[in-house]
């Protein structure tokens, strides 16, 4: 076992990945301001190497931290030295990587139809998009795909379309790994597509989605950063794009929103994690997203998906001020979260952004909210933090199958609110 693992690391190497054999995921609780602030400090010293995956918010917040090999000792001396309490998440980020990784790149053949498709594993673009084309195939007066775009290094952006007929129906968007190493969030499109496939007509509900609306789902949001995430850095949030002066690269499509742009919760380091990018809409991936919402003029509910920390979440991100709405949307999102949790009992928290997680400004359904689209959410799927975003790939089908009780209760909120 021990052979196998340190095989696989090898394997990685040499293929040029980045390897993470060592590194730990610490979760750090500070208890009071000056505990925030030594904290907060660490996030300063770039030599650290640092992935915070849960950035400092405030006292009693907890702190997910990924620590490379060598800054471990420093680390855990700067927290003991602050009297700051810590936990191991993750004892060895490269041993989950290795066990996921050995499940990912078993060569499957193409299954012959979307019934023979492996959805309890983790797959490559490729794969992801092969699977677009036969769910295509297969329901040729339901399902069909869009290109909405080019990446930065030139893959196309694909959007599937479900439709029942009718010329620019009102509509609802989903869409999927906009952070690439949300991987539970792509691999749970997949399986949404599928259901929507084979459910339109059995499920009341869903059927009385489809006759009214048209629902779009972009399933690899950020095709070149989850194509990065397979074959070089697991752990890559961002788009890929470059630019003079910095040798960083990426923006972190989440902060790139003409919402707020600029403000506080994002960056304007090309190094930073939150790097809010040049200009509003500077990515191909985002830019595809805003033109295809303008052109389209009807969409009326727009849901965002990505992971960790079971959260259901409204706008603003990027200013305390409560949205008009907030009332309706509140009580969508508790009746949202009750059906999610009907299936496992999975405890969801909900509420704005800016109140229930951090103030985040650039962000997605702040834009679309404030193009008026009411019913714009955001999730953040399983888990806690056990895993974070290495979540285990048994988990994906069950995390998909809540997931989607909770969006059918908010398309039909949609759906019935539609005049
Ligand atoms: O920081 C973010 O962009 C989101 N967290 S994540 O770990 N997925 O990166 C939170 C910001 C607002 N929340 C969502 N848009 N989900
Ligand atoms: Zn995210």
């Amino acid at each position: 076992m021990r052979g196998l693992v340190v095989l696989a690391a090898l394997v990685a190497a040499a293929a040029g990945a980045e390897t993470f054999v060592g590194h730990q995921v610490l979760r750090v609780v500070p208890g009071s301001a000056a505990e925030l602030r030594s904290l907060r400090e660490l996030e300063e010293l770039e030599h650290l190497q640092l992935d915070f995956w849960l950035p400092p918010r405030g006292p009693g917040a907890p702190v997910d931290v990924r620590v490379p090999f060598a800054s471990l000792q420093p680390v855990k001396a700067h927290l003991e030295a602050g009297g700051v309490p810590y936990a191991v998440m993750i004892e060895d980020v490269q041993a989950l990587v290795d066990g996921e990784r050995r499940q990912t790149a078993r060569r499957r053949l193409l299954p012959a139809s979307t019934d023979a498709f492996d959805y309890a594993s983790y797959h490559s673009l490729d794969e992801i998009y092969a699977f677009m084309d036969l769910l295509v195939a297969e329901n040729p007066n339901l399902v069909s795909k869009l290109e909405i775009g080019r990446t930065t290094e030139n893959r196309p952006i694909y959007v599937l379309k479900f439709s029942r007929g009718g010329a620019n129906r009102p509509a609802v968007w989903i869409d999927t790994g906009i952070h690439s190493r949300e991987w539970v969030t792509q691999a749970s499109g997949v399986w949404f597509a599928k259901t929507i496939a084979s459910e339109h007509e059995n499920d009341e509900g869903l059927a009385s989605v489809l006759a009214e609306m048209d629902i779009f789902l972009e399933i690899v949001t950020n095709p070149d950063g989850f194509v990065f995430t397979h074959t070089k850095n697991r752990m890559w949030r961002k788009t890929r794009s470059s630019r003079s002066g910095s040798l960083c690269v990426g923006v972190d499509p989440n902060r790139n929103w003409d919402a707020g742009f600029g403000g506080s919760g994002s960056s304007g380091n090309p190094c930073s994690e939150t790097y809010r990018g040049p200009y509003a809409h500077s990515e191909p991936e985002v830019k595809a997203i805003v033109d295809f919402v303008k052109k389209h003029g009807n969409i009326k509910a727009f849901i965002s998906i990505h992971s960790y920390s079971q959260l259901l979440l409204y706008p603003y991100g990027y200013t305390t001020t409560p949205v008009t709405d907030q009332e309706e949307l509140h009580q969508v999102a508790e009746r949202a979260v009750a059906a999610l949790s009907s299936a496992y009992g999975t405890k969801y928290k909900y509420g704005s952004i800016i109140t229930t997680i951090y103030q985040a400004s650039g962000g997605t359904i702040d834009w679309t909210y404030n193009q008026g689209i009411k019913y714009s959410f955001t999730f953040e799927l399983r888990d806690t933090g056990r895993y974070g975003f290495l979540l285990p790939a048994s988990q994906i089908v069950p995390t998909a199958q809540e997931t989607w009780l909770a969006l059918r209760v908010i398309m039909l909120h949609a759906r019935n609110h539609l005049y």
